[in-house]
């Protein structure tokens, strides 16, 4: 008997977990300034309080990704520290994500720098970040370079590519046993003419390059105009390389919006690959579901709440899609049946299957409205207020 549509709702929410960044909780700005919201999180511990608030009410954000220079102020030595605190707040260190991006030297890149001795640097601090992973007991180390140039003819393009799958297989070979190395590619920002992992192929060979338990890391901010995402996710999900991904949203380039709140369809699409792909294969692939998102001028913890939600819906209208029937509509080329089969399951209102969901995991049925109502943020914001900020970030 077809399972009913609450059941696969259900069903599709219990596996699915997001991961929030430690960076969504500072304060953070453009390069034209930074509007400072009272309360926003001045310091490590600070961050995962407020990352601990999120995953209290929604149940699904357990881990917490961090980057090794923003918060872990003394290297591995902070490892134990930073777990401690986590855990105090009621979450866990996620993954690991180098910063290969803030030092006077990495101006002309870190693993594509022309120069061996910047190439050790930014080795010997992944390799850090790989120790500090062990220690807080990540299973992810999550890369992602500033490497490229602004202008034709200043960067040896061939060279650099090389240098990248040096560098990145010695990283590889320091992972533990269940640990994976993730590699994000973005074509522009902050080098404007090549980026040196500009897009998902780039990704792709460096990763087969790098060693078996490297994957490709999909940041949906991270693409041309009009790219197909889901196209590269469904091809990902084929040759059994999709490591992750950073979710966002986005109108013109990699805006860091909150997910769904430009094109919620297009995120549906992504999770109707994934789960499609898991019906056909008969297996779940394992992917590492991180928000990467940080923002402005929404307040922040109830932005990342929101953004939760939404990708909760999103992944749930997905779990509505019948796999069966849209197979055969495909076999037999009814285009009209194929395409309704995915839109009637966009469509569904999802909203009271979360709050079944919810009830029974006895969490608040409507989280926004939990936090507003625990007076949280007052609190935070009085203690926190004067007091000197720390944190980094987009500082
Ligand atoms: C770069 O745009 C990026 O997407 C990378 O994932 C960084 O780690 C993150 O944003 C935070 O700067
Ligand atoms: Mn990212």
């Amino acid at each position: 008997m077809a399972e009913k549509a609450e059941e696969r709702v259900q069903r599709a929410l219990d596996s699915f977990l997001v991961e929030i960044p430690s960076w969504g909780f500072p304060d953070t700005g453009t390069r034209f300034g930074k509007f400072r919201q009272p309360g926003a999180a001045g310091s490590v511990a600070e961050k995962l309080s407020d990352a601990g608030q999120v995953h209290a009410l929604t149940g699904c954000c357990p881990t917490v990704a961090v980057h090794t220079a923003w918060d872990f102020p003394n290297g591995l030595a902070s490892a134990e520290e930073v777990a401690a605190e986590a855990r105090k707040h009621g979450v866990r260190i996620g993954a690991v994500n180098p910063t290969l991006f803030e030092e006077q030297c990495y101006k002309n890149g870190s693993f594509g720098n022309p120069d061996p001795a910047i190439r050790r640097k930014a080795i010997e601090h992944t390799l850090e970040s790989i120790e500090i992973a062990k220690r807080v007991g990540s299973r992810y180390l999550s890369l992602w370079f500033i490497d490229g140039s602004c202008y034709p003819g200043t960067a040896n393009i061939r060279r650099r590519k090389r240098w990248f799958a040096e560098c990145l297989a010695e990283c590889h070979a320091a992972l533990g046993e269940d640990q994976y190395l993730l590699v994000e590619y973005k074509p522009f920002e902050p080098a404007f003419y090549h980026t040196d992992i500009a897009d998902w192929g780039m990704s792709f060979l460096l990763s087969k390059a790098a060693g078996p338990k490297a994957r490709v890391l999909v940041d949906t901010g991270h693409h041309y105009q009009a790219q197909n995402i889901e196209q590269i996710v469904a091809w990902l999900l084929d040759e059994g390389m999709l490591g992750g991904f950073h979710l966002n949203d986005r109108r013109y380039a990699d805006d860091d919006l909150t997910l769904g709140s430009i094109d919620p369809y297009q995120v549906f699409r992504i999770f109707h690959e994934i789960q499609f792909h898991a019906w056909d294969s008969g297996q779940r692939a394992e992917i590492a579901y991180m928000i990467d998102q940080s923002h402005n001028l929404k307040p922040k913890i109830e932005e990342m709440i929101q953004t939760v939600n939404n990708a909760q819906e999103l992944f749930a209208k997905a779990a509505l899609v019948d796999h069966a029937a849209l197979s055969r509509f495909q076999e037999r080329g009814e285009l009209i049946d194929a395409e309704e089969c995915l839109r009637g399951a966009f469509s569904t209102d999802v909203r009271p299957m979360i709050r079944e969901w919810r009830r029974s995991k006895g969490l608040p049925e409507d989280p926004l409205a939990a936090f507003r109502a625990s007076g949280y943020m007052q609190r935070v914001a009085a203690e926190r207020a004067g007091r000197s900020v720390a944190a980094s970030g987009y500082c």
